[in-house]
């Protein structure tokens, strides 16, 4: 199994406020290799099955409202401990307590509109990527 890739979205609230750009500039700067890019839109179906693990949470149904009101980015990066290594370039999940310089406190605007996925395992990364790329469409 490949471990040292990740899978990445840039949520609606970053594509609509113009931060494409700089999010992957962020990205690359930090080392990561971009092997996936897909611009594309996620169906109601789509976000609830990416996000069933949340289905009990309060917060499930605004998610799903919120991450299929526009374009998103899905990307897979490669770099080595690329999940983890990731995670602390987006920063926590509430901009508000993420440090100074992740993408998250640059781009975000709040716990539920915070303008990055970033894949919280090998396991699911894989999956993650999967579920948005072919074999064909990984370079
Ligand atoms: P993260 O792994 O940092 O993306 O965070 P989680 O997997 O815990 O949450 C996934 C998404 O659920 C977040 F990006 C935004 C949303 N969420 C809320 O809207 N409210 C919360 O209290 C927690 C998460």
């Amino acid at each position: 199994m490949i471990t040292n890739r990740t899978f990445t979205m840039i949520k609606p609230d970053a594509v609509e406020n113009g931060h494409i750009g700089g999010i992957l500039e962020k990205i690359t700067s930090a080392g990561f290799k971009i092997v996936a890019l897909k611009y594309t839109q996620l169906s109601k179906r789509d976000a609830q099955k990416f996000y069933a693990v949340h289905s009990e949470r309060p917060f499930y149904g605004e998610l799903v409202e919120f991450m299929t009101r526009g374009p998103i980015v899905a990307a897979i990066l490669e770099k080595e401990n690329a999940v983890e290594d990731f995670r602390v370039l987006i920063g926590a999940t509430n901009p508000a307590e993420a440090a100074e310089g992740t993408i998250r406190k640059l781009f975000a605007t709040s716990i539920g509109e915070n303008a990055v996925h970033g894949s919280d395992s090998d396991e699911n990364g894989g999956l993650e990527g999967a579920f948005h790329f072919s074999s064909r469409e990984i370079y």
